[in-house]
């Protein structure tokens, strides 16, 4: 690695948290095991044409039956935090009703397993994976989800909270609200903009509720947080039009999440754009206070920055219904396997800005890192120099956002495994770790020992 990079890199403090992701649905397999019942997830890999390849998580990394070797595999990385999401389906089947002390019996022995090996949890309660029975009744878009949410949550928590210090409510609710409901790209599929405006505020009144009743509950000292995928939206020229586009996509993205979780208040322009399409967001007396909810740790979620045109192709300021155009802007610049370019410069942007306008709350990267088209020697090793790059120069990106004093205390690679990547299936690999999935093989890639080999010489260990 570039020696300007390790020392903007060698900045970061001793005290640096360090950590791998992965998210249930994505890795555990075992769908159907100890009361398990299906999720939307389990629902949309089944619709025709929804996923690459007619994919889906039947079996993906079968970490449910192999929790114990991956927990090794994490100590081995040298990490000092596993994040892994809880599924509801497995605690809570039919998302409503008592709990299912099987399914949450997987999340207690993983919670020991990774304390006996030193290694401290990081729950996300809901990376994605609602119960279909949920979905049935109206999914996100019915008020009734973000009560059932917080009872949910409790579940957990009750279990484990005397073990796990670190508590985030929901995984990137964008993707939930505008891929689910909007575009209809992620499960349920659905497509309609006042539901995925209504799932928006559901979900964030979900979060709410559950952060409010688990601090109430809370017998020691606890953290929680939410974890938002967030970008920078840059205007592709100077004029008012591109300016425009830019303050909407970061309405939709950035600030109807931040402002109500960090102002107590949706943002104004926002409101006033959904109104114009003829859309409300449902907010009842005492919903905004709920989700106001004092935080102690913000997760971000960085992949690339964004660049926006307000025209069309055509020139045109608005679209066939009168809509003002937002339109994303391929750039050109080198791209992961995703099609996504690569913008950490626009990551240290984002980290400063988010410190600047929303400040006083620590911030966690709780994903960071890149699919490429990896290709394995006998052995199963990777020399994926691609992604090592990739994590080296957004390591480096945190380390100057620090220096420029966003308060941020640590960095999580995405993902610990190769694992089901959605609407993408198997094809895409964002592993610092390769998985063999006709062998279940696990090989740790060029990036994972790059990885582990970085956090030893942050820590003086080295
Ligand atoms: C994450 O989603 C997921 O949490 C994870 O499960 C998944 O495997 C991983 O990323 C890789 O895809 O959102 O404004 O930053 C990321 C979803 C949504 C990232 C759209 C890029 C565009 C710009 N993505 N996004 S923004």
């Amino acid at each position: 690695t570039d020696p300007a990079l390790l020392a903007r890199i060698a900045t970061l403090p001793p005290s640096f948290r360090w950590g791998v992701a992965t998210s249930s649905y994505q890795i555990e397999g075992a769908v159907a095991e100890d009361g398990r019942t299906p999720s939307i997830w389990d629902t949309f890999c089944r619709v025709p044409g929804a996923v690459a390849n007619g994919d889906h998580g039947d079996v993906a990394c079968d970490h449910y039956h192999r929790m114990p070797q991956d927990v090794a595999l994490i100590k081995e990385l040298g990490v000092d935090t596993y994040r892994f999401s809880v599924a509801w389906p497995r605690v809570q089947p039919g998302g409503r009703g008592p709990v299912n002390e099987a399914g949450l019996a997987f999340y207690d022995r993983l919670t020991d397993e990774l304390l006996a090996q030193g290694v401290d949890p990081w729950v996300t309660l809901y990376h994605w994976d609602l119960p279909q029975e949920l979905e049935d009744a109206g999914g996100w878009p019915n008020r009734d989800t973000a009560y059932r949410f917080a009872d949910y949550a409790m579940m957990v928590f009750d279990k484990l909270s005397d073990r796990v210090d670190t508590w985030t409510t929901l995984n990137e609710p964008w993707c939930s609200a505008w891929l689910g409901y909007m575009t209809g790209d992620h499960a349920p599929g659905r497509r309609n903009l006042q539901d995925s405006i209504a799932a928006t505020h559901h979900l964030l009144l979900g979060h709410g509720l559950a952060t409010q009743r688990m601090r109430a509950a809370a017998t020691r000292p606890l953290q929680f947080g939410i974890t938002l995928n967030m970008a920078t939206a840059t205007p592709e020229t100077d004029s008012e039009a591109d300016r425009d586009a830019c303050r909407a996509a970061d309405g939709l993205g950035v600030r109807i999440y931040m402002d109500p979780l960090r102002r107590g208040a949706y943002p104004e322009d926002v409101v006033a754009d959904l109104a114009a399409q003829g859309v409300q967001i449902p907010v009842q007396d005492g919903d905004l206070e709920a989700i106001s909810a004092p935080i102690d740790v913000l997760g971000v979620n960085f992949y690339f920055g964004q660049v926006f045109s307000g025209l069309d192709e055509n020139g045109s300021r608005t679209d066939g219904d009168g809509v003002p155009v937002v339109r994303d802007i391929p750039q050109d610049l080198p791209q992961t396997a995703m099609g996504w370019p690569i913008t950490p410069n626009r990551f240290t942007e984002l980290l400063t800005r988010l410190s600047r306008d929303y400040p006083g709350l620590p911030i966690i990267i709780t994903e960071n890192g890149a699919a490429f088209a990896d290709t394995a020697d006998e052995s199963g090793f990777v020399r994926d120099d691609d992604r090592t790059g990739y994590l080296a120069e957004h390591i480096a990106a945190v380390a100057d956002a620090r220096t420029q004093g966003a308060d941020i205390r640590g960095y999580f690679a995405w993902s610990l495994l190769d694992n089901f990547e959605w609407a993408y299936g198997y094809d895409k690999r964002f592993g610092i770790v390769r998985v063999d999935y006709d062998t279940q093989q696990r090989t740790p890639k060029q990036s994972a020992l790059w990885f582990k080999d970085t956090i030893g010489r942050i820590r003086g260990a080295v």
